[in-house]
Formats: structure tokens, sequence, C-alpha cells
């Protein structure tokens, strides 16, 4: 892609979706979108149109053959999506015929764009900042309302804003160290590194936090992992079931129905969740309950959260605090995962059961689909405050920036490092200009061709 990056001539590409639908899409950007039209446009003048005004006319091919009738709207640079003259046909949504006008279009000289072509333009112009660019990827890409929401503040609120931010507070240490390695004073003004440290260790504070929120982005895109486990037959594919609101998973009253893990996709509150069922953990009876139950510490050890299923039927309630391995001695130790305690088969027990008046265990029954609520609430609670999801927080790093944040963080930390080792100036600010130069490069002021090729690449062909 890279040696289009710099091209200023006219480029089109289908914008909609693959495949047939009500409308579909060709989306033109460049000097020459109106020029490129003529002889393959009927209706109203183009020059005279009024900009981001819908017209109805045809376009035409060859020999004046009728290629669809289209709405068509121009908007006039630089008030566009990407800050050039733009040109968007809205025709009938088959393939074909958007094929048909896209060879029109080609044949007039115009050019098939690169994938992320019209969003890098944007860019390019001014019109969005990099950070923003990349949260058009991810809204498009957006699972769950949270994300969208997340993708969109960004994109329409927030731009890259925290990024200036940290360049701004880096330059108030950098300015004068650089100025001191410049213009050397005498030894009584000359720079204290020392007194830079507090400054360091709050920008470094900053972006370690930034940082921490980064890992919840794939999170937030693939969904938390929610593992239901405890021994055989106490019903947790019955509350996965009830939890889905449809029969996903097979139920019997033979302990070891469920062999392999399974998951489903749902939302709680706009968060992804990944709720997985589990094979079972006790005794294996043979090789395939082995194989099963390995599956389900497999799933244990990735889990976000996991909810510890009891058959409260069977079990006496403990006093004092509920310790996950008795209920599931195969855990390793150290096991830290969020649990939260579910006393299921709630129906079979009298009200003055001691699980149902015990704190930490919620009691539900996934046969007559009571405390399913409660126990949803506390998965969103869990999530939010143990994994952080914290829903007024509206910042998501992608995979690019996490990495370029932490050259900062990773420079930042050896420049504190050094100053507190005592090591020369001239190292001091070498550490300094790295960090620099990874947060400008994050906000894209300053960006590798490459790597630019490497961000638009990833967009679908008309973004
Ligand atoms: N009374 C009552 N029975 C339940 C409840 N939940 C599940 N059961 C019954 O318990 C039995 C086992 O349910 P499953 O959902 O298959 O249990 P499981 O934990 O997935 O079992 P395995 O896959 O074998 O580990 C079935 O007969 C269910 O009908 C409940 O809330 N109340
Ligand atoms: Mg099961």
């Amino acid at each position: 892609m890279e040696e289009f990056l710099f091209r200023q001539d006219t480029i089109a590409a289908i914008s909609s979706p693959a495949g047939r639908g009500a409308i579909g899409i060709i989306r033109l950007s460049g000097p020459d979108c109106c020029d490129g039209l003529t002889g393959l446009w009927v209706g109203k003048n183009l020059e005279d149109l009024p900009s981001h005004h819908f017209t109805l006319g045809k376009m035409c091919g060859e020999n004046s053959d009728l290629l669809d009738e289209v709405l068509l709207v121009r908007m006039r640079a630089p008030h566009s999506y990407t800050g050039e003259e733009m040109v968007e046909i809205h025709a009938h949504g088959n393939p074909h015929v958007l094929k048909a006008i896209l060879f029109q279009l080609y044949q007039q000289g115009m050019r098939a764009s690169e994938p992320g072509e019209f969003t890098f333009r944007a860019f390019r112009n001014g019109r969005m900042s990099l950070v923003q660019a990349e949260s058009v990827a991810t809204l498009i890409d957006a699972k769950g309302d949270w994300a969208r929401k997340n993708a969109l503040n960004v994109l329409a609120e927030e731009g890259g804003k925290w990024v200036q931010d940290l360049i701004d507070d880096l330059l108030h240490i950098w300015i004068p160290v650089e100025a001191d390695l410049e213009f050397p004073t005498d030894d009584l003004d000359s720079l204290n590194l020392e007194d830079l440290l507090p400054t360091l260790h709050r920008l470094l504070g900053r972006m370690a936090n930034l940082r921490k929120k980064a890992v919840q982005f794939s999170k937030l895109q693939e969904g938390y992992r929610v593992v239901l486990a405890g021994e055989p037959n106490v019903g947790k594919s019955s509350l996965l079931n009830a939890l889905l609101g449809y029969q996903r998973a097979m139920v019997t009253e033979i302990p070891g129905t469920t062999r392999d893990t399974l998951e489903e996709v749902f939302e709680i509150d706009g968060i992804p969740i990944r709720l997985i069922d589990t094979a079972g953990l006790g005794e294996a009876k043979d090789e395939l309950d082995a194989r099963g139950m390995e599956r389900s510490r497999e799933a244990l050890r990735r889990a976000d959260l996991v909810v510890a299923v009891i058959d409260a039927a069977l079990h006496t309630c403990p006093e004092g605090e509920l310790d996950f391995r008795n209920f599931l001695p195969a855990l390793p130790e150290g096991f830290e995962t969020p649990t939260l305690y579910v006393a299921n088969k709630a129906d079979l027990l009298d009200e003055g059961s001691s699980w149902n008046h015990k704190e930490s265990v919620i009691p539900v029954s996934a046969l007559k689909e009571t405390g399913l609520k409660d126990l949803l609430r506390s998965m969103a609670e869990t999530l939010t405050q143990e994994g952080g999801v914290d829903l007024e927080e509206r910042l998501m790093l992608n995979d690019r920036q996490e990495r370029t944040l932490g050259r900062a963080v990773d420079a930042i930390e050896h420049c504190i490092e050094n100053i507190k080792t005592g090591a020369n100036q001239d190292l001091v600010a070498t550490d300094l200009a790295e960090a620099k130069s990874a947060l400008e490069e994050l906000s894209g002021k300053t960006i590798q061709v490459d790597l630019m090729g490497e961000i638009f690449g990833k967009f679908c062909i008309g973004k």
C-alpha cells in the first residue's frame, strides 16, 4: 500500500458490504470526482449541484447503456469524510450493478482504492487524528454495545487528546534537559536531574494506567470468559441454558453428561460475555472423562470469572468462609481468579436453609429460573471491579497503540533508573527523546510509512 500513501489521484470503491441489499454505495474521492463522471452520469449538472444534497439520475455505460437508476450526492472539499472532493453513488444493492458502474469509473481513469485509503486520506488531510482513524476500524468491528460506545466516543468526542496531553507533559521535562545540553550554564544554575523525578513518576503512573486499560481492549472485542464449573450433575448446563434463555446444552440426570467445554456469547449491560459450560470435575471414570476434565481445568485457567456451581440439595452449607477447593478439589494451588458461588437447585431447599441466607452465595434455581437476575448483576459487578471494565472510562487501546505506549513506558522507566544511578545527562536526554518519539508515533505526528501501511491495510476496501 505504501506507494499509494501520498498520491493525490481520484479513487473509487464499493463501500457497502458484499452481497445483495436494498442499496449499494460506491464512494469516490479526489480532484476528478465530477470530471470522471462526464459521459456516465445523466442528470443535473454536477458542477451546479449543492454540497450534501441527493439528486436522482442515471448511470450509463458505453453506447449510453443504462446501468442503473441512482441517487448521487456530492460533498465538496473540505467538508467531506476525506476532506477532498467526494461523490457517493447510491445504486441498487446488486453486486453486478455495482461492479458494472465501478468498471466504467475505472475506464474514466479513476483508481481502485486500497484498503483503508478513504480513512487514510481523512487522516492525511487533517480531518481526524491517527487514533480517531483507528477507531473507525474499531467501531466497524466492535462487538457489543460497550465497545461500540467507546470507539464512537474516541471518534466523535475525545479524538486523540490523551496522547497530546502525554506529549505536552513530556515536553515540559524534555525541553529543559535538551536546552541545558545545548546551552550549558555554569555549575550553579545547571539543571538538577533529580528534580525531574516526581514529574517523571507522575507521567509514568498515567501511562501505566492507560496500558492497564489496554488489556481490556481485546476482552471487549472478544468477550470476557465466564466459566461455569463444579462437580458433575450440579446443574451447570441447566444454568447455562437458563441464562441464555434457550436450550443450548444437553441436560440429563446422569452425572457426566457434559464431556466437552461449550461456549456461547451473550451480553450483560453491554459487556460481551463468553459463557462457558464445562464437564463436571470429580473422579474420572474413564479416559474420556479424564480428558473432559482436563479441558474444564484449561477453561478455568483461562477464565476471567468463575461461577462455581454447588448442588445445594446435596451439600450442607458450610459455616464461615466458602473455599472453592471444598467443592472443586482438582483446582491448582494459588488459583486466584474472581469466583462467584452459586447454590443451585434452591427450589429443593426449605426457605430457612442456610444456603438461602449465606452472604457470599447466590441461591438460584436453574429449573425454576429464580435468582438469575441476582447472578447476572453480580457477574457484571465483579467484571466491572475485578476486570476493570470501568463503564465511565471511555478509552480503549488497540495492539499497535498498546505496543507504542509500552515503548514510551520503557524509555521513561529507563530514564528514571539512569537519573537514580547518576548517569550523565546525555543518556537521560536519549531516554526522553525515545519516549517522545514513541508518543509522537502513537499520535501519528511522526510515523514510519510501512507502519502506516500496516495500520490502514487492516481496513476493508471502501473504508
Ligand atoms: N430441582 C432442580 N433440578 C435441577 C436444577 N438444575 C438442574 N437440575 C437437574 O440436575 C440434573 C443435572 O443437570 P445438568 O444441567 O445436566 O448438570 P451438569 O452440572 O451440567 O452435569 P454434568 O454435565 O454431568 O456435569 C438434571 O436432572 C437437571 O434437571 C434445579 O435448579 N433444580
Ligand atoms: Mg453439563
